[in-house]
């Protein structure tokens, strides 16, 4: 039989790549779409079925984590076999600026949704998108038994969501797994996140459109992957025989700068000519190292990353060259929301 399943936030990075993944599984997928005023489904537009189409696996449904009541309605509905919670407000920074709205979609919407699953009666397996962030202080290497010790309130809100992802768990006995994934990256990359604004400032400078890019903290030390890999280890873990909870990371060591001068170098360009300091983009707290050790993933899913992050700087700069060749055309080829395939209404 045709497995289904929900994911939250797939208009995002992750949501897009695990929505190509289990559709090429043969699965349908549900995405929760939130409103917006303009179009915001650029990164699944390539994944449009024709709703016309008897065989088309893909459905989009109007809904918000900050509405208990509308998720409720679509677990019925919808009756997933698995449910991916993948939507949060998920910059650092600007949960400085946005710490109660953070702390209600990144936080409580995870408790909504895990509501939700029990209200419904939903015998499904549930994922929650854990973060390395709730490390936060505490220094690396990071694993399953590390202390949390989160420095944003977007680190706060997903320790939250950690613990009540478990309390579901051992309370309800709902299959409810936590992949606690380290930071990782894509072409599909929000353009906000420090490895996406540097390599499409790198594709812009060389192309002469820009002359600098404009940065805060370079000494900082992260763990970056690669998204495809890391949306095939959050299939594993809800295929496991039992909910658990797994790192996801690949071990590796780079400052924000090795990652700039890798990206300068692979387009030939002398980084130190090109990025300024901005203290702007600093944050009230940092953290200042994350370093995942993945062993258990790689025991018990046998999950292990192949692209390390000096490839992924090169995968992300020559995307973003190609793109700024292209720039405008995905706006005249793309579907209209309209168009997409809905179980119920239509905005
Ligand atoms: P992303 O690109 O920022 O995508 C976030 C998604 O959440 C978008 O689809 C967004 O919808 C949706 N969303 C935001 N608020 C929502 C709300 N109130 N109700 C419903 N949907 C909402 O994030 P990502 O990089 O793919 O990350 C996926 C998940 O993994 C997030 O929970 C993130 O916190 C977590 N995580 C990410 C990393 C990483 O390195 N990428 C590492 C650890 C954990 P719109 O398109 O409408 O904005
Ligand atoms: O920052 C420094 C910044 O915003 C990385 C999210 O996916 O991963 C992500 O969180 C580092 C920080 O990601 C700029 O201070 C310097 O030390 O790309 P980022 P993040 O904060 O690590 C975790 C695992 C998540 O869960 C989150 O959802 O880079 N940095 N200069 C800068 N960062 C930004 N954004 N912009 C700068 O100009």
């Amino acid at each position: 039989m045709t497995k289904k399943a929900l994911i939250t936030g797939i208009t995002g990075q992750d949501g897009s790549y695990l929505a190509e993944l289990l559709l090429g599984k043969g699965y349908e997928v549900h995405g929760l779409i939130r409103r917006a005023s303009t179009f915001n489904t650029s990164r699944i537009d390539h994944l449009y079925q024709d709703p016309h189409d008897p065989e088309a696996k893909l459905f989009l449904h109007y809904g918000d984590l900050s509405d208990g009541a509308r998720l409720v309605t679509l677990l019925h509905e919808i009756d997933p076999d698995e449910v991916y919670n993948l939507a949060a407000q998920s910059h650092v920074r600007v949960s400085f600026d946005e710490p109660e709205h953070t702390g209600d979609t990144t936080g409580i919407g995870a408790m909504r949704l895990l509501e939700a699953v029990r209200m419904a009666g939903v015998n499904c397996r549930y994922y929650q998108a854990s973060s390395s962030e709730m490390f936060g202080a505490t220094p690396p290497p990071q694993n399953e038994e590390t202390p949390f010790y989160p420095r944003s309130p977007y680190g706060a809100a997903k320790v939250y969501a950690y613990w009540v992802t478990r309390n579901y768990r051992e309370g309800y006995g709902m299959f409810a797994t936590n992949g606690i994934l380290f930071n990782h990256e894509s072409p599909r990359r929000g353009e906000t996140f420090v490895t996406r604004k540097v390599t499409r400032a790198v594709a812009r400078i060389q192309a002469g459109l820009d002359d600098y890019v404009y940065m805060g903290n370079l000494d900082a030390i992260r763990d970056w992957g690669y998204a495809p890999e890391y949306v095939e280890g959050m299939w594993r873990m809800l295929q496991a025989d039992e909910p658990d909870d797994f790192v996801l990371a690949t071990g590796g060591n780079f400052t924000v700068r090795d990652f700039v001068v890798t990206a300068f170098e692979h387009a030939g360009l002398d980084w130190e000519k090109h990025v300024k300091f901005d203290e702007r983009y600093l944050r009230p707290t940092e953290v200042d190292a994350l370093i995942g050790d993945a062993s258990k993933a790689k025991d018990k899913l046998g999950w292990v990353p192949k692209v390390q992050t000096d490839e992924l700087a090169r995968i992300m700069v020559d995307a973003d060259v190609e793109l700024l060749k292209h720039e405008g055309r995905h706006w005249i080829d793309r579907p209209t929301l309209e168009d997409w395939p809905t179980f119920g209404t239509r905005a």
